[in-house]
């Protein structure tokens, strides 16, 4: 039988286990990145862990989301991680170099490498063919320190695309915002989206980058597209193309589903508030008056894609009305608009140009208003994530942005007087990494700067033979870790600093949780479908566990907060009856018994009395032998502790 493009990657990095779809897997694992703010914590682990040098051939330390530097805490964060690259032995991209997978796709990405990332979008490298994992900061640290990585191996969905995109105007946005239409923001765990089909060799590199990228949002292991001659020329146009080469599936290899799209039938689309799968044909919504469009983010801030932004904002005017902001990917990207004019087109149309990184992504400033509408070409509209909880964010394709900029309300741009000169690939971009500095060359001699904010992990005691607690929380379906441990201006300065961020933990959600948790000293969280979606954020997993969360018992889990909350001795629990899920409510206490005998690898059924109805209800928890003996330690650092001694 043929293989697939992922088979065959997975292949080539396997150190053990099984290539049995369901079975454990080991890889080696080719490029690590971090990013500042969960690359802090991330570095933390790795000196905690104890191992003086990372152990992988390409390690990227990024600094790219907290660049508002209010105060000393971000740029103390920024010299601890420029110090520990250096010392450690990894590459670290200065404030200002750009997001730190538009970077990586420029400067390190590899077709048929194997690369984790601590950040939810790492397979942004997918669009260059290769599997792009996010994972938390602690999988990340072990990898760093030279443990292989471990996963289950996923499904492979091929996503067969024909024909041709409705240039310009559609773009690869509404190819994944078509995708997140049909396969929605659940039900896609364990699952690798592998793009094939003749529709392929019609997208360019970058145009593919932008489609894996969003595909985190599916809740995704990672998507991935075949290496190609139009790989080539984007490897080339960077001065890259030694690591070039071609990586097809064989023509027969066997998919665990395969999901059709026609590129020609595709309309721009736009994913309402307040999830990124609400995706309806903007003209359903046309006339609505947005206060704000912001044009970027790792999703659509390429050269060509900004280019096409310059092109359309020259000579004409942002609406009065409305407030455009732009954030170029990166330097190499903001360096080429300015010298070719775009920024000046920009400038002059009244765009506020940011700086290349995050930003409002993640509200690091631009909030919008109250209630207002703002319209972003980013990936995410989880409610409050812009910094107003009372915004609605849409999701367009960044051309649309643009016009909607002009026109001041939500269009298809088809529908306007609007016209522009679509660019074509560059041949060469302009290579200057003066903001990427190599690791030192005398580790020795660095000293690793730590600014007083830079507090230490804190760990969990092992696992307790009974555990009694109430439910300080129950919630619904899709819950994100931006509820959990939301991000923002006010939160962001203290990820390096538990004890601090703790006190952020579902304020947005249920203000009360924090000084409720506090007070009980332990507790658990009641919650529905695709618990935890969204970012690495293993913050979202630590101040929780440091709060005294002891298990969530949900209906099911996202892939990457599951295994956060395992790496902190969580118990990840799905009721065996979803119908269980009503007859539990907020306060009630339960009990766990014998866990020391009945944690066992393999998937247990555990019972758990509700003390306060008087009755029981049956949970699961299906354990690799690895996170049995994790949740048993109180966690991954106790458990590599306790190894090393
Ligand atoms: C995000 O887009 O939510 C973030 C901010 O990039 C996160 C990482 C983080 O919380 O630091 C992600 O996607 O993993
Ligand atoms: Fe940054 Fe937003 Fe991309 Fe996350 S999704 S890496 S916050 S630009």
């Amino acid at each position: 039988m043929g293989k697939t493009l992922v088979q065959k990657i997975f292949e080539s990095h396997r150190v053990g286990g099984s290539l049995v779809t369901g079975e454990q897997i080991q890889v080696k694992v080719d490029q690590v990145i971090t990013q500042d703010a969960t690359g802090t914590m991330t570095y933390l682990e790795f000196e905690a862990i104890g191992v003086p040098r990372v152990k992988v051939p390409v390690a990227v330390s990024y600094v790219d989301h907290n660049l508002l530097q209010q105060d000393f805490k971000n740029p103390d964060d920024h010299i601890y991680l420029q110090t520990a690259a250096a010392k450690y032995g990894a590459y670290f991209s200065k404030p200002g170099n750009g997001i730190c997978h538009q970077v990586h796709l420029e400067r390190f990405a590899a077709p048929g490498a194997f690369q984790i990332g601590t950040d939810s979008h790492t397979p942004t490298a997918g669009g260059m063919g290769a599997i792009a994992i996010g994972v938390g900061g602690l999988d990340a640290a072990t990898v760093l320190a030279g443990g292989s990585f471990e996963i289950t191996m996923p499904k492979v969905v091929n996503i067969r695309l024909t024909g041709e995109l409705r240039r310009p105007w559609v773009t690869a946005m509404d190819v994944i915002l078509e995708v997140l239409r049909r396969l929605t923001v659940k039900g896609n765990v364990g699952k690798i989206m592998e793009y094939g089909g003749p529709g392929v060799r019609t997208l360019s590199l970058t145009e593919r980058a932008t489609i894996t990228n969003m595909g985190a949002e599916l809740g995704a292991t990672t998507s991935i597209f075949p290496s190609d001659e139009n790989t080539l020329a984007y490897l080339k146009a960077q001065k890259r193309e030694s690591v070039w080469k071609e990586l097809q599936p064989d023509p027969d290899a066997e998919y665990d589903d395969v999901v059709e799209i026609d590129l020609g039938s595709l309309d721009v689309l736009v994913a309402q508030p307040h999830s990124p799968d609400a995706v309806v044909p903007i003209r359903e919504l046309a006339g609505l008056k947005p206060a704000q469009v912001c044009i970027g983010s790792c999703t659509n801030s390429s050269y060509p894609v900004m280019q096409s932004v310059g092109r359309i904002l020259e000579d004409r005017s942002v609406a009065p009305h409305v407030s455009l902001g732009i954030n170029p990917g990166s330097k190499q990207v903001y360096e080429m608009l300015a010298r070719n004019g775009d920024t000046a087109s920009m400038i002059a149309s009244g765009a506020r140009l940011l700086e290349s990184g995050c930003g409002p992504c993640i509200g690091m400033g631009y909030a919008p208003a109250s209630d207002s509408i703002s319209v972003r070409s980013y990936n995410r509209n989880f409610p409050g994530r812009s910094g107003t909880k009372s915004a609605r964010v849409y999701l367009c394709n960044p051309l649309a942005c643009a016009v909607i900029a002009i026109k001041g309300e939500l269009c298809d741009p088809r529908d306007t007087d609007i016209t522009f000169e679509p660019p074509s690939e560059p041949k060469t971009y302009i290579i200057n990494d003066n903001l990427l500095l190599p690791p030192a060359d005398d580790p020795d001699t660095v000293e690793v700067i730590r600014g007083p904010n830079i507090k230490t992990v804190p760990v969990k005691e092992p696992l307790k033979d009974v555990v009694e607690a109430p439910v300080l929380l129950k919630t619904g379906d899709n819950i994100t870790t931006d509820d959990i441990m939301p991000a923002g201006a006010q939160a962001l300065p203290f990820r390096s600093n538990i004890p601090e961020l703790a006190k952020f933990v579902y304020s947005r959600y249920d203000e009360t949780f924090s000084d409720r948790a506090r007070q009980a000293g332990k507790c658990f969280i009641v919650g529905a479908d695709n618990y935890g979606q969204g970012s690495s954020r293993e913050h979202a997993a630590i101040a929780p566990m440091y709060l005294g969360l002891e298990a969530v018992i949900v209906k099911s889990l996202a892939r990457i907060h599951r295994a956060n909350l395992i790496n902190f001795g969580i118990l990840p629990l799905t009721f065996e009856n979803p119908a269980d899920y009503d007859t539990v409510d907020l306060n009630d206490v339960l009990c766990l018994r014998g866990l020391h005998s009945s944690i066992v690898s393999g998937g247990v059924v555990l019972s758990v009395e509700n003390k306060t109805k008087r009755k029981a209800f049956p949970v699961r928890l299906d354990l690799t032998p690895r996170e049995v003996e994790l949740i048993r330690s109180g966690g991954l650092l106790p458990h590599t502790k306790r190894e090393q001694e």
